[in-house]
């Protein structure tokens, strides 16, 4: 055949070629934000304050700023600990229910530059900020809106200085990668003296709308975690501070749904809604203690490697960052025995997941979309969180294999989904290959950014993972199994 024959032959076969499309996105959608946020897994809280010194947990208002008299202070400890530890970033209360601020604010009386400690010219925040920059952790902020010191507490002034707060902080110690609204809200307190009680109605009197657009206009980049019940929250609360995120956990929930719900709407944050029109993922908070702040009766209440390891679990494993909270005590240095507790646990999550299985086994599915590579079984173990198994738009389920090298102890199995595209499976189960007959070992509802499912622990050489059933085609980005 001639040359130009060739050429017209090609050219036939290439046109009669359909390229294969993406899976259409199912809504709602992740933000950029929201998703690079979710990838940090985990961030600490930093709870200090006035109550370090006083042992409370939550302070009335009235305290002296000279009782805040951290005299070893250290962030640059916190800081490193932390950083050692695996947490990305750092949110400190700025400014907690009691008012007290963290740094020298212009707005207030009520801060630490009229603390006897360091002379009154102390700034927590941008100490805090500045260590966190060298131990290369992003730096996040919690201010509480509810303030028991605030004369103004319940009437527009205090909104406007609440934003006077929010843009001074935004100036001075930006960039923040997270801004943290606290829900609680009114009730009693020292007001300025008044020492009473003043409710307010908290979905209208903070003006959200106006605090985001501050943020925002500071830096697109800030996740705000807020609460659910308002549309503009990037991230929700899971509903406890016990630390666990339900099995069952969709990053969509309805605002009015959950608005409807009152005092039970803790359940709709703990598992999302299959049919929420927000894409708002929750965020797991908890504390190594049980309180929020320190306290030395709780010295021997420390979590233990262990239980950190199971909160990993039922938080990153369940597709929620974790915010694990630690509390520097009166002298300014993060307890010793949290250090040990923080380490030990680092050491567990870096053993057991040490040597992921699924990389150098035979993967395949299946079906994959349009028979096409471009979704085929290699993209799940590709450790490229940007390229994905698919099927077809009408197979909603789907069976991976994966054949091991040899025979292999195994615990753990680790699923994401392509969130760029909608959150989608709804059921799911894992079998292993045993004396020729195949069991089921687990079986989940929801996947979303990561489920880590423990499993007893079972010599084998074959897994399968059966998605059965999913809200459109399954688009998977990967696989790990340890
Ligand atoms: C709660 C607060 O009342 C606690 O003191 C703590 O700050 C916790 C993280 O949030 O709503």
């Amino acid at each position: 055949m001639k040359n130009s024959m060739w050429i017209f032959l090609f050219l036939v076969f290439a046109c009669t070629q359909k390229e294969v499309l993406p899976p259409a996105a199912i809504l709602p959608l992740p933000s950029q934000v929201q998703l690079d946020w979710q990838g940090k897994e985990m961030y600490a809280f930093i709870h200090f304050t006035v109550n370090t010194f006083t042992d409370k947990e939550w302070g009335y208002g009235d305290e002296n700023p000279d009782i805040f008299n951290p005299v070893d202070f250290d962030p640059n400890q916190w800081a490193k600990v932390l950083k050692e530890a695996g947490f990305k970033g750092a949110i400190l209360t700025a400014k907690h229910h009691d008012g007290f601020c963290l740094w020298p604010s212009e707005f207030t009386d009520h801060s630490v530059k009229n603390s006897n400690w360091q002379n009154g010219k102390g700034d927590v925040v941008g100490e805090l900020k500045k260590a966190c920059d060298e131990n290369g952790l992003e730096f996040g902020i919690y201010l509480s809106p509810w303030d028991r010191n605030h004369a103004e507490y319940g009437r527009p002034e205090y909104v406007e200085y609440y934003q006077n707060q929010l843009n001074e902080l935004l100036d001075n110690y930006g960039p923040i990668f997270e801004i943290w609204f606290d829900g609680a809200n009114g009730g009693d307190g020292y007001y300025g003296g008044a020492r009473e009680t003043r409710k307010i109605d908290d979905q209208v009197y903070y003006k959200w709308d106006e605090a985001f657009k501050i943020i925002k206009d500071h830096n697109s980049n800030t996740l705000v975690r807020g609460d659910a019940r308002n549309p503009l929250s990037e991230s929700r609360w899971c509903g406890n501070e016990k630390g666990y995120m339900g099995e069952t956990n969709w990053n969509m929930i309805n605002p009015d749904t959950l608005l409807a719900m009152g005092s039970k709407r803790t359940n709709g944050l703990n598992t999302g809604d299959i049919n929420g029109d927000i894409w708002m993922p929750a965020e797991v908070d908890v504390s190594i203690r049980p309180g929020w702040f320190y306290h030395e009766t709780e010295d021997t209440l420390v979590k233990t490697p262990d239980q950190l390891f199971d909160l990993y679990l039922s938080s990153v494993g369940r597709g929620a960052p974790l915010l694990l909270n630690v509390t520097p005590n009166r002298y300014g240095l993060i307890p010793e025995q949290d250090i040990a507790s923080l380490q030990g646990w680092k050491k567990k999550i870096d053993e057991t997941f040490a040597t992921n299985r699924a990389i150098n086994a035979k993967v395949e599915v299946d079906s994959y979309r349009g028979s096409s590579e471009k979704f085929d079984a290699s993209k799940l173990i590709d450790e490229n969180k940007e390229t994905y198994w698919a099927t077809d738009d009408e197979v909603k389920t789907g069976t991976i294999s994966l054949k091991l090298k040899e025979p292999t102890l195994l615990n753990y199995i680790l699923i994401q989904e392509y969130l760029e595209l909608g959150q989608r499976v709804k059921s799911f189960n894992v079998e292993v290959l045993q004396n020729g007959k195949w069991e089921q070992v687990a079986q989940g509802t929801t996947i979303g950014f990561k489920r880590i499912l423990e499993i007893e622990q079972v010599r084998t050489e074959q897994v399968r993972i059966n998605i059965t059933d999913s809200r459109a085609c399954p688009a998977l980005s990967n696989i790990e199994i340890y």
